[in-house]
C-alpha cells in the first residue's frame, strides 16, 4: 500500500483525517508514528500558503507524500476574525481550546446575533520533489454564547450549524465528516492522490 504521513500535530484533525482517508488503500502515518517532530511557523498569508509550507516541510523531512490541513473559522461580525489565527487568538500563554472559544465570545459579547460564521479548510499535498497540489472546503453556521457538545475540537461546541440545530460538537464524527470544511478539503483532494499514487 502506498504510505501518506499526515503532516499535522493536531489529533483532532489526524483522527478526521483518518477516517475520511479510510477504504482510499493508503497507510497513513502521523508524524508520532515515524518519530518526527516539526513545529513549523504558520506565517503566510493565506491558507494555502500555510499549508503549503507544512507539507512541504513534513515531505521533505520524511521524504514521503505528505499531506496538511491550514484551517479557520471566520466570524462575519469580526471581519473574519479569527481566520488565519484561529489557533493563535486567545493571547494567554498555552491557550487551550476552551481559552480560545471564551476569548471569542468575549469578542462577539454586546454585538447583534446571528453571529454567522464559516470554517475554511485547505489541504496541501506535498511531494518528495517539491511539488505541492491543494484543494478547499468550507463549512456555514453561525457561533453561540453557550457550548454544546463534547465531540470534535477546537470551535465546535460554539459553532452551530443551523440546518440540524445541532453544534459541531454535537456531531458524531461521520456526521461531521460528511459536511465539514475538512471533510470537503479532504474529498476535493482525493483526485490528486489518485493521480500521484497511480503514477
Ligand atoms: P496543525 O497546524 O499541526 O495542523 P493546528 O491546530 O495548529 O494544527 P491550524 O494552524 O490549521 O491547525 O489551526 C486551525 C485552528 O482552527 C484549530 O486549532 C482550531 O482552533 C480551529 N479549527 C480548525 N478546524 C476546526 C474544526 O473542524 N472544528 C473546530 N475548530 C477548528
Amino acid at each position: 500500500m502506498h504510505r501518506l504521513l499526515l503532516a499535522t500535530n493536531n489529533k483532532g484533525k489526524v483522527a478526521e483525517i483518518k477516517a475520511l482517508l479510510d477504504g482510499a488503500g493508503l497507510t497513513l502515518l502521523t508524524p508520532a508514528e515515524i518519530g518526527l517532530t516539526l513545529e513549523i511557523q504558520e506565517d503566510g498569508l493565506t491558507y494555502a500558503e500555510n499549508a503549503s509550507k507544512k507539507a512541504v516541510a513534513f515531505s521533505q523531512a520524511s521524504g514521503m507524500v505528505a499531506m496538511s490541513d491550514d484551517s479557520g473559522l471566520e466570524v462575519d461580525a469580526l471581519e473574519g476574525l479569527p481566520g488565519l489565527h484561529s489557533h493563535r487568538f486567545s493571547p494567554k500563554p498555552e491557550a487551550t481550546d476552551a481559552d480560545r472559544r471564551k476569548y471569542l465570545l468575549e469578542k462577539l459579547q454586546g454585538m447583534r446575533r446571528p453571529w454567522t460564521a464559516h470554517f475554511q479548510a485547505t489541504v496541501a499535498v506535498a511531494l518528495p520533489s517539491g511539488e505541492v497540489k491543494l484543494a478547499t472546503g468550507q463549512c456555514v453556521g453561525e457561533i453561540i454564547p453557550e457550548e454544546f457538545g463534547t465531540n470534535g475540537f477546537g470551535y465546535d461546541p460554539i459553532f452551530f450549524i443551523p440546518e440540524l440545530g445541532l453544534t459541531m460538537a454535537e456531531l458524531e464524527m461521520d456526521e461531521k465528516n460528511r459536511l465539514s470544511h475538512r471533510a470537503g478539503a479532504v474529498k476535493n483532494a482525493l483526485p490528486i492522490l489518485k493521480e500521484i499514487f497511480e503514477k
